[in-house]
């Protein structure tokens, strides 16, 4: 069918295999001036490159991540030494990604819900981005766990997105992560989440069917099962980890090619403890690679010991590697949070 059938097959697989991971990195710059702006680092767009160039250059990174996740700025940038980054990310083995959406907009007639945009003009976005070297791009939408919320008319707008989102990529030879995000924020319960994330997978998965997806072409990003940051009763590592897998195993065809889950700001710890669980509890039930897709737990160490100082670069990528090393365990079940205290760098 499709001209890009095998090279979408083979890249989905590398971008899942075992012991990596995918490292978002695409931070918008209003995302990326945000976390700038809390550490006193300069919201430009030289920080921003040379912020991207440490992460980009760390050695040994590539044993960890298979590609990372760019933003349509950072995709254009070069090193300081004129290298451009999509050269740096191949050389080193990596695949290089792109995000595609141009995020998530308030939802109208919805009051507290979003929808994702970006599918204007999107054909030819991917086919300049393939051209460049892209290889996998995702899309991210957002749903909100609140009072009445959310709505169906906001799961049913989002799932259609993701999948003309997916359905044109595939056209276009770039494997499709697909991010609907069930948000960490409010005081629900495990069990609530575990019903919304129900809901939207099931809505995903069917508007993907309906678009004509192949799902051995595509990654799925998820967020976790997990109760609300503000709720009273935090659930346990296994809790999460069971209530999670089996809501995949209820909704995700065994077909697709890999999940890779987003952090969702859950701390470091968390974030790899519970991927762990996963992979040592469940992953003789699980038909598809278990790893991640993490932006915050992997970057925000590294981010803060760099705060934009220029003679710390060598350390923060020790940062950034542990992190990646951590989760990159964690997604074969090796991690521990033994091995977390004993081996923390600070
Ligand atoms: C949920 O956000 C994605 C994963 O990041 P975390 O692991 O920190 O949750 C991430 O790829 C996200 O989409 C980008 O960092 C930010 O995108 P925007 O468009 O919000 O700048």
């Amino acid at each position: 069918m499709a001209t890009y059938t095998q090279e979408l097959r083979a890249t989905a697989k590398s971008m899942v295999q075992s012991g990596k991971g995918i490292l978002a990195m695409d931070e918008s710059n209003g995302t990326c001036n945000k976390r700038f702006d809390a550490l006193g680092i300069p919201t430009t767009e030289a920080a921003r490159q040379s912020y991207r160039e440490l992460i980009l250059t760390t050695p040994g990174l590539s044993d960890y991540i298979s590609g990372p996740i760019l933003y349509d700025e950072t995709i254009r940038q070069t090193t300081r030494d004129g290298v451009p980054f999509l050269k740096v990310i191949t050389d080193a083995g990596m695949i290089p990604g792109i995000k595609v959406d141009t995020g998530a907009k308030n939802l109208a007639g919805h009051p507290g819900e979003k929808v994702t945009e970006g599918l204007d003009g999107l054909r030819d976005r991917i086919a300049e981005y393939y051209r460049m070297g892209a290889r996998f791009a995702k899309w991210r939408a957002v749903i909100t766990i609140g009072d009445g919320i959310p709505s169906r008319a906001c799961i049913e707008a989002n799932a259609h997105g993701l999948a003309r989102y997916a359905a044109l990529c595939q056209a276009g030879g770039l494997v499709p992560i697909v991010e609907p995000e069930v948000l960490i924020d409010g005081s629900h319960s495990l069990e609530h989440c575990y019903q919304v994330t129900d809901e939207t997978l099931h809505a995903v998965f069917a508007q993907l069917y309906t678009q004509g997806v192949a799902y051995d072409q595509m990654i799925l990003k998820p967020s976790m099962v997990i109760p609300g940051k503000g709720s009273s009763q935090q659930a346990s590592v296994e809790a999460v980890a069971e209530a999670t897998v089996l809501c995949l195993l209820k909704n995700v065809p065994a077909t697709v090619a890999g999940i890779a889950f987003l952090s969702g700001g859950q701390t470091k710890e968390q974030s790899s403890a519970h991927l762990n669980a996963m992979n040592q509890r469940f992953s003789d039930r699980c038909p598809w690679p278990v790893t991640f897709s993490y932006a915050r737990a992997i970057q925000q160490p590294a981010l803060e010991h760099w705060s934009g100082d220029e003679s710390r670069v060598a350390e923060a990528q020790q940062y950034l590697l542990q992190r990646a090393k951590f989760n990159s365990l964690a997604s074969k079940g090796e991690y521990s949070s033994e091995l977390e205290k004993r081996l923390a760098l600070a």
